[in-house]
């Protein structure tokens, strides 16, 4: 597997700070690969594709809850444009042009750096604000949806940058957002296969899916100290994230045993991990798995997580392939929006600025980010 160092980048790191030890991405922190799964078959609608699919599939999912696929129909020019519409973002905008597009109590648009602080992080001790900044999109609804017209929270639209600010930006932004929402989409027959659950068992939940991409970037930063993050240890919130990796190391994933790494995955697939709604769905059968990003060293550092969701009205119960046989599931059914609620209040600084909510999650996740 080579040198930690030569395959995070990392060479020139000198390792020692007298003053402050250490930097912290210097640490003996092993690089391993992921399951791979292949979408050929499904791509090229294979009999008995699904199935064949499903069976390591499911082994990710209930051990690590983190795979990449290949073959998976998402044209590599779709991505190489979402780095540069990225980089255009944050890179030709000025602050006050960001600032124009700031988030809004929807949880779409720009969130400055230092906004993020996983207050109510279970995996390691978190005190500083992370680094990374972002832009998020989200689905837009018709505006004369009930839910628009009332101003229910998550419903609202998307603030996008003017198109003589940024020309196209929105045009590609969205194509990509399709693209992984139709792949996501044209996975749920894998996922009800690989949860025992019958064909279409998704169907009603994904009506009207809920789909949000944050389009991210991490300063270089010349030092990190310990407990010092792009983004601190987190399990994604909704069903499935699709991440191609990014061109900068920084990802680390966290095993069931506890230990960090930093994941090797071939060229040109995309990662895909599960969030803590789909986890609870299935009694924690399949595993919302904490990851974190350390900032890079050489160069500023983008990424484009894109989270495919159930609609947002959607409920989740305990999934009748997952529950237990002799005691209750542990959780509460839940609508996806409740949850959404309850997460986003419990991790951005920003969040008390637009909600006196007083909403609360059916319980509290035993291991929430
Ligand atoms: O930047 C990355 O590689 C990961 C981003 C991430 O985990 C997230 O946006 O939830
Ligand atoms: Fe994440």
């Amino acid at each position: 597997m080579g040198d930690i160092r030569e395959i995070t980048g990392l060479k020139e790191v000198e390792g020692m700070d007298a003053s402050e030890g250490p930097d912290a991405r210097t640490a003996n922190t092993d690089c391993r690969a992921i399951p791979v799964v292949d979408l050929g078959p499904l791509i090229r609608g294979e009999k008995d594709a699904i199935a064949k699919i499903a069976v390591p599939w499911r082994d990710a999912c209930e051990n690590l809850g983190f795979l990449c696929i290949i073959n998976h129909g998402i044209d590599t020019r779709l991505i190489e444009d979402m780095e540069t519409q990225s980089r255009r973002f944050h890179d030709d905008l000025s602050a006050d042009q960001k600032m124009q597009v700031r988030v809004t109590k929807d949880q779409k648009g720009f969130i400055p750096s230092k906004a993020t602080i996983l207050t109510h992080s279970s995996y390691h001790s978190h005190t500083k604000l992370d680094s990374v900044e972002c832009y998020v999109v989200a689905t837009d609804f018709p505006d004369d949806q009930k839910e628009v017209v009332k101003g229910t929270q998550f419903y609202g639209p998307t603030p996008w940058p003017p198109e003589k600010e940024l020309p196209g930006f929105k045009d590609s932004v969205t194509r990509y957002m399709r693209a992984i929402e139709s792949l996501g989409l044209s996975l749920l027959p894998v996922w009800e296969a690989a949860l025992d659950l019958s064909p279409g068992y998704f169907k009603t939940y994904f009506e009207k899916p809920y789909c949000y991409l944050r389009i991210a970037k991490y300063p270089k930063v010349d030092f990190v100290q310990e407990n010092e993050f792009g983004l601190g240890a987190h399990a994604d919130t909704g069903f499935m994230t699709f991440l191609p990796p990014a061109l900068e190391p920084g990802l680390q994933i966290l095993d069931k045993e506890k230990n960090w790494f930093w994941p090797s995955v071939p060229k040109g697939a995309i990662l895909v991990n599960i969030g803590q709604f789909l986890a609870r769905w299935t009694n924690d059968r399949f595993r919302a798995t904490p990851h974190r990003v350390l900032p890079p060293k050489n160069n500023d550092r983008y990424s484009f997580a894109c989270f495919v969701n159930t609609s947002l009205d959607a409920v989740a119960e305990c999934l009748p392939s997952c529950k237990p046989p002799d005691s209750p599931p542990k959780y509460e059914a839940q609508s996806y929006w409740s949850f959404f609620e309850w997460y986003m209040k419990r991790t951005y600084v920003h969040y008390d600025d637009f909600t006196d909510s007083d909403s609360k999650a059916a319980e509290t996740p035993k291991s929430a980010s």
